[in-house]
């Protein structure tokens, strides 16, 4: 239990919530508010099957977060120059006057496209938050540019949507049943802990786990095995497994001849990647290599749970439809335990469209992609981006290529938003700051993207100072702009209900009314769950190692391997020799709680781990100030000397604060503003580095 500063007594309330952040675990949790309206604790839900009464290292700190002296409790004006973040206090009145008057105006003069509403991940929500695209009637109503959610996961839910027809695999509880378990790209204990409860069981039931990582991780430590393979080199991986399996024999054919197309290509191709080859691609042992496919081979169940890490790179679209493919081969799709569990997502049949509302644009728009933030404000034309609302995101720290994006972000010529919790990066370049509310404040429902259930977040506590939720503040705005649709002011019941309404066989028996007193509810699908029995969603209705609709794409018809590109330059190689892997901070949460002291204490600040040989190689020494460089730019941390990444890896955490560690750029300014193969995914793990010291 957290920030409990009074014993509970009979007078306490108890409200159900749910975790807001952009984390596979979905947690369901529970307020306990005094009589006098305060918030005096905040706990995971004891009788949710996931969430299981306990929260994390970072959310166990969440009431004492929304008290923070920090906090942004009243809109804001720019004074000074962007960038500077020095800001005066206005009125909420003024601010929307001055918002809805110079949306109108860019609106008039460049049309609707030349506003672009940034929406982050800070909330996953379906009412306030990323789910359910808040805002995007209001957007809709006045034709501003579609935004493109390509930061996290695309290339894989694109990629695993050629071989299966959906990106919805196993109920990742169902690893439970599994003998072999292999987590592909995933630091669990630290990126979704909920869900190594569920494979420890399986652990301490005789299931042999495996993580696949470059990474020596806290995760990897637990497994019973760790493949420290190059990154990028997972498809290579499979197919190298594969081709073991194939040799033995142990292929279903039954299965292959039942439940997938193209099976004779694809053989074709696995018998390229002999055990030899995939060693020599993947930098692992041939022996290592050989024992995981017998391995593979005589293990049935075999379950994956495959996280976001593994795709962030030019082939990593690819790596997740080739890995989808695995369990065609060996059966594993038709047993409880067995496939791959990539993002439960699709799971939840919500009537999304009845809260976007699309149908309310009068004619197409373009989209803009996140992930392309500082070309399309520095290059875009026809129209130029003029107003940028940026809300649940903070894009000046967590998106790549953050010199130019800094640089777009301080023209004088743009107009930009920021809603916000805290004085965050991007606020720094904000003409106008409005306050935002956290989690208990406003209301919410939420699915997850690990597992098969649903929350709801009733609003525990009055909001402090005068913090607005999404949902009002486009109210507000929508009423300054003068627009007269409806359902632009739909109440947050009536958005829910909206969602809820659409008759999906998920959501039977599930209503607004039943979510509210349980605070949660399992989505109608069996457990243990078989998710293909069916059939696949393909346009063959089986799994699809050929793909018309990927070769329509433009990609390989075939499900195989995509090299990445910077980490396999042999040019590029030779000026920047190392390979910087950019993962998640166990103390932070993307940059949220990058400010809070004492997690911030917990992770230390920058750091960057280099594997013994490599430091030596170049007189570097433990604990020393390091520059981190590569043609798009720099940044500084200390030196961690540490055996648990290979020689030619960095690792550094994403989350850090340039405005809390002395206004220097971070790890993003190294990043590239390119495109993963598939669906405009980023590419942070492809990404070539020098180090050097500095002091
Ligand atoms: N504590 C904490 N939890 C988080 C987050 C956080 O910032 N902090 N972020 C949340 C978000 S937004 C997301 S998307 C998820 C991400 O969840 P994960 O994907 O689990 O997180 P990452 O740390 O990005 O990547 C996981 C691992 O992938 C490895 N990796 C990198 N490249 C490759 C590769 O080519 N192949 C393989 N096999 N492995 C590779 C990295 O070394 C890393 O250990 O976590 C969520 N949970
Ligand atoms: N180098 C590197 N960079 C990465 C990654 C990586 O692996 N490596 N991972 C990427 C990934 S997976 C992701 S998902 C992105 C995340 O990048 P973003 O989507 O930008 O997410 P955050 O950095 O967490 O910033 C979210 C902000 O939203 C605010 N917020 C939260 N809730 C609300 C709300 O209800 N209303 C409003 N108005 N604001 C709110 C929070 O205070 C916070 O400042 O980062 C990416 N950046
Ligand atoms: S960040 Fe993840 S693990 Fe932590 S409370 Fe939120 S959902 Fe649960
Ligand atoms: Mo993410």
């Amino acid at each position: 239990m957290a920030s409990t500063s009074r014993t509970p007594g009979p007078a306490l309330k108890l409200l159900p919530g749910a975790c807001p952040l952009d984390c596979p675990d979905g947690c369901s949790w529970q307020v306990e508010v005094d009589e006098e309206g305060t918030a005096v604790a905040l706990r995971g839900t004891p009788d949710h099957p996931y969430t299981r009464g306990t929260l994390c290292v970072k959310v166990n700190q969440y009431l004492e977060h929304t008290r923070a002296p920090d906090r942004l409790l009243h809109p804001m004006r720019r004074v000074g120059r962007k960038g500077e973040g020095r800001f005066e206090r206005i009125g909420w009145d003024e601010a929307l006057d001055e918002i809805a008057g110079r949306l109108a105006g860019v609106v008039e003069q460049y049309g609707g496209e030349a506003v672009w509403p940034y929406q982050g991940t800070g909330n996953l929500g379906y009412i306030q938050g990323l789910q359910g695209r808040a805002g995007s009637r209001l957007w809709n109503s006045i034709g501003a540019s579609r935004h493109d959610m390509t930061i996290c996961s695309v290339a894989g839910l694109v990629g695993t949507a050629y071989a299966l027809g959906t990106s919805r695999g196993m109920d990742p509880e169902d690893l439970r049943h599994s003998k072999l378990i292999l987590l592909w790209g995933g630091n669990t204990l630290t990126t979704s802990h909920h869900l190594w409860k569920v494979v420890g069981e399986a652990q301490r039931a005789g299931a042999h786990v495996v993580v696949i990582d470059p990474v020596r991780t806290r995760t990897a430590r637990l497994a019973d095995e760790h493949l420290p393979l190059r990154p990028g080199t997972d498809a290579a991986l499979v197919l190298g497994l594969l081709h073991v399996v194939v040799a033995m024999g142990a292929e279903d054919r039954a299965y292959l001849e039942q439940h997938t197309r193209g099976w004779p290509e694809f053989k074709e191709r696995i018998a390229t990647f002999t055990p030899e080859r995939t060693a020599e691609i993947t930098g692992l042992p041939v022996a290592d290599i050989v024992r995981l496919g017998e391995r593979l081979a005589t293990t049935r169940p075999t379950g994956m749970k495959a996280a976001q890490g593994i795709q962030r790179h030019a082939g990593g679209g690819m790596a997740l439809r080739t890995l989808a493919c695995l369990p065609g081969v060996t059966g594993d799709w038709k047993l409880p335990g067995g496939g791959l569990a990539y993002s439960t997502d699709g799971y939840f049949g919500g009537d999304r469209e009845a809260l976007y509302r699309d149908d309310l644009l009068t004619r197409p728009v373009r989209a803009l992609s996140m992930t392309r933030l500082g070309e399309a404000l520095t290059t875009v034309k026809d129209p130029p981006v003029k107003a940028l609302i940026v809300y649940g995101a903070n894009p000046a720290a967590a998106v790549g290529g953050q010199e130019t994006i800094r640089s777009g972000l301080a023209r004088e010529d743009l107009f930009t938003v920021v809603m916000e919790h805290f004085h965050t990066d991007t606020v720094d370049y904000a003409d106008i700051v409005l306050p935002a509310t956290m989690q208990t404040e406003h209301a919410d429902l939420h699915d997850g993207y690990g597992h098969m259930y649903i929350s709801w977040n009733e609003p525990a506590v009055r909001p402090p100072g005068e913090c607005l939720s999404t949902t009002e503040t486009f109210r507000r705005l929508a009423a300054r702009l003068g627009l007269e649709e409806p359902s632009l002011y739909a109440s947050d019941d009536e958005l829910a209900r909206d969602l809820l309404s659409g008759g999906h066989p998920s959501l039977d028996g599930i209503d607004l009314e039943r979510l509210r007193r349980d605070g949660w509810a399992r989505l109608n699908y069996p457990s243990p769950f078989v998710p293909f029995s069916d059939g696949f969603p393909t346009a063959s209705g089986k799994l699809e190692f050929v793909s018309d609709a990927a070769e329509a794409d433009g990609h390989d018809r075939l499900a195989g391997y995509t090299p990445a590109q910077e980490v396999t330059d042999p040019e590029l190689a030779r000026r920047f020799p190392l390979v910087l892997i950019s993962s998640a901070s166990h103390f932070f949460l993307n940059t949220t709680f990058g400010n809070k002291e004492s997690l911030m204490r917990r992770a230390g600040g920058p750091t960057v781990e280099l594997h013994a040989d490599d430091a030596a190689a170049r007189g570097l020494t433990e604990g020393q100030q390091v520059r981190i460089f590569n043609d798009r730019g720099a940044f500084e941390a200390k030196l961690s000397v540490t055996d648990s990444v290979r020689p030619g890896i960095a690792r550094t955490t994403k989350g850090h604060w340039s405005r809390l560690t002395g206004g220097a750029p971070g790890v993003n300014a190294t990043v590239a503003e390119r495109d993963a193969d598939m669906g405009g995914g980023a590419v942070y793990q492809d990404n070539r580095v020098e180090v050097s010291g500095l002091r």
